[in-house]
């Protein structure tokens, strides 16, 4: 497949690890300079300096909180009076607790939307105008499964992946005239840091998500997400779903005995 992305630039949330991380390998790879956002400063400068030595791109490190506004709009403002970012990959988010709503944290919960809803908005708002601009650009939001379909202790998770994939719509709907795409990427079950900051260091709670069968890599998220941004400009992937083989939906997962 032709690469249409060398020499773009994409501006990526939640880039220290996971998804996010495994985005910005695939990107730099394929000739992306990148803007690498996230809290974790120490993280992204060391994944900076090996892509920029590796790849031989331009790497940028944005440490920001996206449930912050004032910060992400000091730290991004400038940052997009200096680069001009082609594609926006929205993917810091995360889920906490895996309660029944009536025993849920009260904290949990407005973590959860301020990151996955609230920060989402926050960053998009800022680097959309600047497409809008330009008349070129394209959003992928990580969406997930979870927010089509409930299960038992997911309830603001869900909720706020529900949130992502609407508000996705409504960004292509806003969009409408111009040459900005949007999509939304749905996974299954990922292996990442995601159970880690889920159970809050727990390892055996994380470990019994993944067990019994092949879950999906962050590589393989890369992987499409790289597919869905280098299409031609004409087509706009809305939504993709993916999942494990051993995953059918989020009730029905099958695990080897051990
Ligand atoms: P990780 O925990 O590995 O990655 C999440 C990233 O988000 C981290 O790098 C973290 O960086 C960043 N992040 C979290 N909170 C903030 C914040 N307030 N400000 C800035 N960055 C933040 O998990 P994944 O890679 O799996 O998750 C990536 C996305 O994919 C999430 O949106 C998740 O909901 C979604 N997803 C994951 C699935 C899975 O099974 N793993 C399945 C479906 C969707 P730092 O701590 O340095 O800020
Ligand atoms: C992450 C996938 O099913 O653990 O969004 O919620 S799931």
């Amino acid at each position: 497949m032709e690469n249409r992305l060398k020499g773009k630039t994409a501006l990526i949330t939640g880039a220290g690890s996971g998804i996010g991380e495994a985005c910005a390998r695939t990107l730099a790879a394929a000739g992306c300079h990148l803007l690498l956002a996230g809290r974790r400063a120490e993280k992204l400068e060391h994944l900076a300096r090996e892509l920029e030595e590796k790849e031989a791109v331009a790497v940028a490190v944005l440490p920001m909180d996206v449930t912050d506004r004032e910060t992400v709009e000091r730290t991004l403002a400038p940052a997009l009076e200096r680069h001009a970012v082609d594609i926006l990959i929205n993917n810091a988010g995360l889920a906490l607790g895996l309660e029944p709503l009536d025993r849920g944290q009260v904290e949990h919960w407005e973590r959860m939307i301020d990151t996955n809803v609230k920060g989402l908005l926050y960053v998009t708002r800022l680097v959309m105008a600047q497409m809008r601009e330009r008349d070129t650009g394209h959003i992928l939001n990580l969406g997930s499964i979870a927010g089509e379909t409930a299960y038992p202790g997911g309830n603001v998770y869900c909720a706020t992946k529900a949130a992502v994939h609407m508000l996705s719509d409504a960004m292509n709907v806003d969009a409408m005239g111009t040459r900005i795409r949007v999509g939304t990427l749905a996974p299954g079950a990922v292996d990442t840091e995601f159970s880690d900051v889920r159970f809050e260091g727990d390892r055996a709670k994380r470990d019994a998500v993944y067990d019994g069968y092949t879950p999906l890599g962050a590589r393989d998220i890369a992987d499409l997400a790289y597919y869905v941004l280098n299409t031609p400009e004409h087509v706009n992937i809305q939504h993709v779903r993916i999942m494990p083989t051993a995953q059918r939906n989020p009730y029905l997962l099958y695990r080897e005995e051990s």
